[in-house]
């Protein structure tokens, strides 16, 4: 027997985990952008409206030890943040984490984030989140400093990343953390 082999096949385990994540923030601040980046890898200008909920799928491979586990992340966006208070319950119900979408170029979309992660963790009080301060690539238009993010990240204790929905910039690695967390938590 080589060791290797034995190394390999131990290292070629695969576990298939489920997990569904909620996309979270005002209106246009790039929630449908975002997720159409990091599924289909396309980013277009016009107002991608959605009707109602949607739920896209990604499959990403997460290592955990010597094995990998294929979790498959159930991705649900909804259309109108108006319509939130209303639904918030069911949308909210079942997820095991959110990504919390600010615009860098609008500062009362924070104003937001601290209501979607109270409303988050008062019906999933173990659910991970992350903050996505989005549209980065709009540099003369920012009207948030890094500190201010810094501190609403602080106080909804999120993770944040700097993203672009359009250049793709960060926003892997805002899916990628998201799934790191909750494949660590499902094992623990
Ligand atoms: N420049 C720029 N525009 C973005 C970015 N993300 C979204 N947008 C634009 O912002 C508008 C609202 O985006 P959308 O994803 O529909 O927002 P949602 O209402 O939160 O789902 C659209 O016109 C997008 O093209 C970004 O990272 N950079
Ligand atoms: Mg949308």
């Amino acid at each position: 027997m080589c060791p290797e082999r034995v190394a390999n096949e131990k290292g070629g385990a695969v576990l298939a985990l489920s997990k569904k994540v909620c996309l979270l923030g005002d209106f246009a601040v790039g929630k449908t952008s975002l997720v159409r980046r990091f599924v289909y890898g396309l980013f277009e200008d016009k107002y991608l409206s959605t009707i109602g909920v949607k739920v896209s799928r990604k499959v990403v491979a997460v290592p955990r030890g010597d094995a990998t586990i294929e979790l498959t992340i159930m991705l649900w966006d909804l259309a109108d943040s108006k319509e939130f208070d209303s639904i918030r319950v069911s949308y909210l119900r079942g997820t095991a984490g959110a990504v919390a979408v600010c615009d860098l170029t609008r500062p009362s979309t924070i104003e937001g984030l601290y209501k979607y992660s109270r409303d988050l963790r008062a019906i999933n009080p173990g659910a991970h989140l992350i903050l996505a301060a989005n549209k980065t690539d709009l540099t003369d238009q920012k009207m948030v400093t890094g500190a201010q993010i810094e501190a609403a990240a602080l106080d909804i204790k999120a993770p944040f990343y700097l993203t672009s929905a359009r250049t793709g910039e960060n926003v892997d690695q805002v899916f990628r953390h998201l799934a790191w967390q909750l494949v660590t938590n499902a094992a623990a």
